[in-house]
Parts: C-alpha cells; sequence; structure tokens
C-alpha cells in the first residue's frame, strides 16, 4: 500500500493570467501535482469554482483560502490514505464539501487535489498517467476499454466570451479527419493555421490570437469566418469535406436572452426555430461536422428541435447543456437531446464523477469529447484521460499558445511511446 504523506497546495497563474491551484500529493519519496483549469463561458449546472471575492488583492480573484483549506484540513484527512483508492479519495472529497455544486470547498480546490493524487499513484506504480485512467474506467465498466489516440479538433478562429472581436459563434474548429495518424493530422492544421494568418493579414485583419490561440479578427457575419478558413484549406492541396471538416462550439448561452438568440454582430434576433435553422443553413454550406452548445442550456424545446433537424448528420455536443454532471446527463439522454458529451473535469470536480459521466456516455452511445477550459495551464492530464478513455476525440485549442500545445506535445509522445489506434 502507498500512503500519501503530505499534501502542499499552492497560488499559481492560469493562460488568462488569473489565479489558480497548483496541487502537489507526496507519496514516499516521490510527488505529482496538478493544476486547475478555468472556464470563461460557464454552465450554470458546472461545479462551483472558488475564489476569495472579498479580497482586493488580484481584484477578488485570488484562491488563497481554498489553497489554505487543502493545507490545513484536507491534507489532514488525506494523511496515510491510500493513494491508489481514487473512488476513496474523490468519495472523501465529495463528503467534506457536502453541497451539490461543490460551493463550500470549491471544485478547483477538489479537482487539484483529485488529479494529483491519481498522477501520484500512476507514478509510483511506474505507469503513464493514461494507462491509470484506463484502468479505473475498464474496471468501473466491467470491461477492457481500448485506448485510442483522439482525433485533435483545433479552434483556430475566436469569438464570443473568449476574444474581444464581434463574432458570436465562440469557436471555430477544423477537424482534420482525413489524416492517417496523429502527426499528420497536426502537420495539416498548422499548415491550415499558418495559411489562414496570412489570409488575415492580406485583408488587413487583425491576426492577434484568442483565449485558446485561434485568430481573433473582427467580421461581418460567423458565415464569413467559415468563408475564410475555408480558403485556408483551398491554399493547401487537402479536399474540404474529406481531408478536414469543420466544428463550431456556438456557445449559445452566451447569447441567449428573453428567450431569443441575439447574434449581435450581425444584428439579427432569432427565435430557437430560427436559430436551428440558421445553424442547419451553415451546415448544409460547409462541411460542419459538430456542433455544440447549439442551443441555450435551458432551452430544452429549442434542442430538440436541432436534434430533431440536424442530429442524423452532425454530432450535437452538449457542453453547458450536460456540465459533465453524470444527473444532467442522464436527463438529457431520456430527453433525447443532443448525441454527444464534452467532457470538461473541473466542471464536475473529480476523476471519479468525470470517469461516471463517460460511462454513462459510453453505456448509452452518446459520443465522448474531451476538453480543455478557456483558462489552461501547462497541466496536460487531459491528453492523458483522452487516450486512456479512448474517447476518439479532443478539443484543446490551436496549434499555438504553450498551454494549448502542452496537449498536443504530451499526445505526441504517448503515440510515439505506443501502438494505439488513432481516431
Ligand atoms: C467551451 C470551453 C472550452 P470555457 O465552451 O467549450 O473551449 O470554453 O472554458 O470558456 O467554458
Ligand atoms: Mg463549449
Amino acid at each position: 500500500m502507498s500512503k500519501i504523506s503530505k499534501i502542499i497546495a499552492r497560488q499559481v497563474f492560469d493562460s488568462r493570467g488569473n489565479p489558480t491551484i497548483e496541487t502537489e500529493v507526496f507519496v514516499k519519496d516521490i510527488s505529482a501535482s496538478a493544476i486547475c483549469p478555468s472556464g470563461a463561458s460557464t454552465g450554470t449546472y458546472e461545479a462551483f469554482e472558488k475564489r476569495d471575492i472579498n479580497n482586493k488583492k488580484y481584484l477578488g480573484k485570488s484562491v488563497l483560502k481554498p489553497v489554505e483549506f487543502i493545507n490545513k484540513v484536507i491534507s489532514n484527512k488525506l494523511k496515510n490514505f491510500n493513494v491508489h483508492q481514487q473512488e476513496k479519495i474523490d468519495n472523501l472529497l465529495i463528503r467534506l464539501d457536502g453541497t451539490k455544486q461543490k460551493k463550500r470547498v470549491g471544485a478547483n480546490a477538489i479537482l487539484s487535489v483529485s488529479i494529483a493524487s491519481a498522477k501520484a499513484s500512476s507514478k509510483s506504480e511506474n505507469l503513464d498517467l493514461h494507462n491509470y485512467f484506463n484502468i479505473l474506467l475498464s474496471n468501473k465498466m466491467g470491461k477492457t476499454i481500448d485506448q485510442v489516440i483522439p482525433i485533435p479538433m483545433l479552434n483556430i478562429l475566436n469569438g464570443g466570451e473568449h476574444a474581444d472581436n464581434n463574432i458570436d459563434i465562440q469557436e471555430f474548429m477544423i477537424i482534420p479527419k482525413g489524416a492517417v495518424n496523429f502527426s499528420q493530422a497536426m502537420q495539416w492544421s498548422s499548415e491550415i493555421y499558418w495559411n489562414l494568418k496570412s489570409i488575415l493579414k492580406e485583408k488587413g485583419l487583425s491576426t492577434a490570437v484568442g483565449d485558446e490561440g485561434g485568430f481573433a479578427p473582427n467580421l461581418n457575419t460567423n458565415r464569413e469566418a467559415l468563408e475564410l478558413i475555408a480558403r485556408a484549406v483551398d491554399k493547401t492541396d487537402l479536399k474540404l469535406g474529406s481531408d478536414i471538416c469543420i466544428s463550431l462550439d456556438c456557445a449559445a448561452s452566451e447569447f441567449y436572452e428573453n428567450g431569443t438568440y441575439h447574434l449581435k454582430g450581425e444584428d439579427r434576433e432569432l427565435t430557437s426555430s430560427e436559430f436551428a435553422e440558421y445553424l442547419e443553413g451553415l451546415a448544409n454550406d460547409f462541411p460542419i461536422m459538430s456542433i455544440e452548445d447549439g442551443m441555450d442550456e435551458n432551452d430544452l424545446e429549442g434542442w430538440k428541435v436541432l436534434t430533431k433537424q440536424i442530429g442524423g448528420k452532425c454530432q450535437l455536443v452538449g457542453d453547458d447543456l450536460f456540465a459533465t454532471n453524470p444527473e444532467v446527463l442522464k436527463k438529457g439522454i431520456s430527453d433525447e437531446i443532443a448525441n454527444s458529451v464534452l467532457i470538461k473535469y473541473n466542471q464536475i470536480g473529480t476523476i471519479s464523477e468525470t470517469l461516471e459521466t463517460i460511462s454513462i456516455a459510453l453505456n448509452n452511445d452518446y459520443q465522448n469529447i474531451i476538453s480543455h477550459r478557456s483558462g489552461e495551464t501547462e497541466d496536460s492530464s487531459i491528453s492523458d484521460l483522452a487516450v486512456g478513455t479512448g474517447a476518439g476525440q479532443i478539443k484543446t485549442g490551436a496549434p499555438c499558445r504553450s498551454e494549448r500545445v502542452a496537449k498536443y506535445n504530451r499526445l505526441y509522445w504517448i503515440d510515439k511511446k505506443n501502438s494505439f489506434s488513432y481516431g
């Protein structure tokens, strides 16, 4: 048995320059640390991120209180715990908090301990983290889950809450669907990314990047963003539609007000069924394989319309809609809305609950897509989560900005070391 000897947490920074929590778990003579990410377009059903809102330092965004809670309380409670018992560790953290959305301790504090424990456990057994996640999920499902190198969805044009431009749709991603392996997928994607930069430059548009490393120019319409991406693909030898497809994250909850969808950039206001038609129109004209949060998280009727209208040909992903929450996902499945779920472990707060959500999706033929947050760090454990759970897809930003490429670089490493299938 490997016992946790101590836990140390500290405040560090994320990619937006906001404070976040790093936790280090010590076992015998080794230690492992994890850093919590943070979202900007957050859903109502997400677990709570605790910050020192009454402290003027860091404009109320510091995390010194949750850090202190880890160092003083969690550290004592978990001392001498068997680090290999992930579920027991997570259950203790959940009980310590005691609220439905982890409002007392904060999901940011809880998650950093949960991931650091998983890392310490795998490290002490000389296991790569993706293998450890794979064992946890396989045990949970009662069958062997195949590990897979995921197809990346690269966000090359940023809008919404992730950029200070006028584009309403938050993420325009490319999916290198026709690539034979991960390294070809990344080569193609980086070439398209660089072509897009030169096209924007030629047009005198901004080539500054948004939170997830994609370009963030001002454009007239969402359609124009898609046209620019199509031109960037055309500049290569690749074919849009077979080699490269497109994926959108509308993050529609961010522009849904009083029952309508406000496309401020286009000066339009649409009802749910009009917005579903708008999306269908885009999907008819461009090879859009996947649409995330195409409706507001509470617009159940809108989701039903969208699912009926394009669910047969498009992957419809619930992010704010399901918030990686097992109960919320179960309800969505019984309501027959969407057909895929975005997995972000800080939306729920522990590894065990994340694996629970993943297993519910697997049992109900919903596709899992592992995701970063817009506020990220050098922590690349989501790459291991994607491989170990055989999710098949990951979205983790543009091939730009270290906190994004850290995840792609980790995937290169895992790919090289193993002979897992791709996609
Ligand atoms: C999303 C995410 C990640 P955020 O909406 O899918 O791209 O953004 O972390 O801001 O919620
Ligand atoms: Mg999203």
